[in-house]
């Protein structure tokens, strides 16, 4: 077989990322563009089911049938997404269950949302609104991203995001039109998120350590900064039209620009977060790790299901 050397493998990579054409596993692929997708991927697949978290805490506790039977259905939504992201993971050649296990350790990061407290029902209005509302703002551009598996997962993720982003706005919509109570409550979720939902794209372009080489490989197709400012400019008529207020006093529309200027992100706050010391943070793993004990006996027992039946097959 003819000897291909690491530099022309590496020109070769880069002719298809440029040409947008697909990595797709069995492609070679340079080792840092692997620890890249690897380390993203599965810090989303870790927020997807640690996401599933603040809200679970509501299902109880949902105001009627409708409300319970929607919410119930967004958090079983998020325990796909991180299914197939785990599945895409593997893809690459890492480990699931060291994934896992590094989630569990504190190695591992997952986004910073979700160590914010969810305290009342319009919390899940907020959440769907505006968590899901960034999330998606974030994963359109994911669709497109060179990494085959990742891309085709985010196709149907952000379908399943759609509705839940659309569900979100309609419980802000029924509280912010309802008793003065039920509006103020609306009021105090809008701020309470907004700026940690601000915080969900990431350091500033120029504290972002990875977005360059990102964007070179077109794993992201957008900076950290383009997608908040987009964002920010989609929400706030949205935050208008329901009559709640961005809890910004430097917020305004630059008519030259077209885009809304807004106030400074708390980055002390962030990174704090982001290091394991935010509200939450404790609680998130330890209940996460709770899960994974508790279910033994469900992983133990499915294993001897399939051994029983890989010998029966055999014999
Ligand atoms: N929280 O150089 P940067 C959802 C870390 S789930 C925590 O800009 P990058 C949903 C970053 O990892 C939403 N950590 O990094 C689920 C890096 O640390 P390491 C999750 C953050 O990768 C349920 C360091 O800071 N979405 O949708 O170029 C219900 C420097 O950052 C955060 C995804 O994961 C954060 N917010 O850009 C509802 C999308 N931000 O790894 C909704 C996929 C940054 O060097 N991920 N860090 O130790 C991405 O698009 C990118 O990874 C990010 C960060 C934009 C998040």
């Amino acid at each position: 077989m003819k000897e291909v050397n690491i530099s022309e493998l590496e020109r070769r990579f880069q002719e298809k990322i440029d040409n947008d054409i697909r990595i797709e596993p069995k492609d070679w692929m340079p080792d840092e563009y692997r620890k890249t997708l690897i380390r993203q991927i599965s810090q989303h697949a870790h927020s997807e089911v640690v996401g599933m978290l603040p809200e679970g805490n509501w299902i109880t506790r949902a105001p009627n049938l409708r409300r319970k039977a929607v919410l119930l259905a967004k958090v079983q939504d998020e325990a796909g997404h991180g299914l197939y992201l785990y599945s895409a993971v593997e893809t690459l050649g890492a480990d699931r269950e060291q994934t896992i296990d590094d989630l569990h350790s504190g190695k591992a990061k997952y986004s910073s949302i979700f160590n914010y407290p969810t305290l009342t029902w319009a919390d899940m209005g907020a959440i769907g609104w505006l968590v899901d509302g960034a999330a998606i703002m974030n994963q359109v551009p994911l669709c497109r991203c060179s990494y085959g598996p990742y891309a085709r997962a985010m196709v149907r993720v952000c379908k399943e995001e759609s509705f839940h982003q659309r569900q979100g706005f309609e419980i802000m919509t029924t509280l912010a039109k309802g008793s003065p109570e039920q509006k103020a409550m609306a009021q105090d979720a809008l701020n309470r998120f907004w700026w940690p939902a601000l915080m969900m794209f990431g350091p500033n372009d120029a504290d972002s350590k990875h977005t360059q080489q990102s964007m070179d490989w077109r794993i992201k197709r957008h900076t950290n900064d383009e997608l908040r400012q987009m964002f920010v400019d989609a929400t706030v008529p949205q935050a208008e039209l329901i009559g709640l207020t961005v809890p910004d006093p430097d917020l305004k529309w630059n008519e030259e620009t077209g885009h809304y200027e807004f106030g400074a992100i708390n980055w002390d706050e962030f990174w704090e977060v982001v290091k394991g010391n935010g509200p939450c943070n404790k609680d998130r793993i330890d209940t996460r790790r709770k899960a994974k004990e508790e279910g033994l006996w469900v992983r133990e027992a499915a294993m001897a299901h399939a051994e029983k039946r890989a010998k029966r097959k055999s014999a």
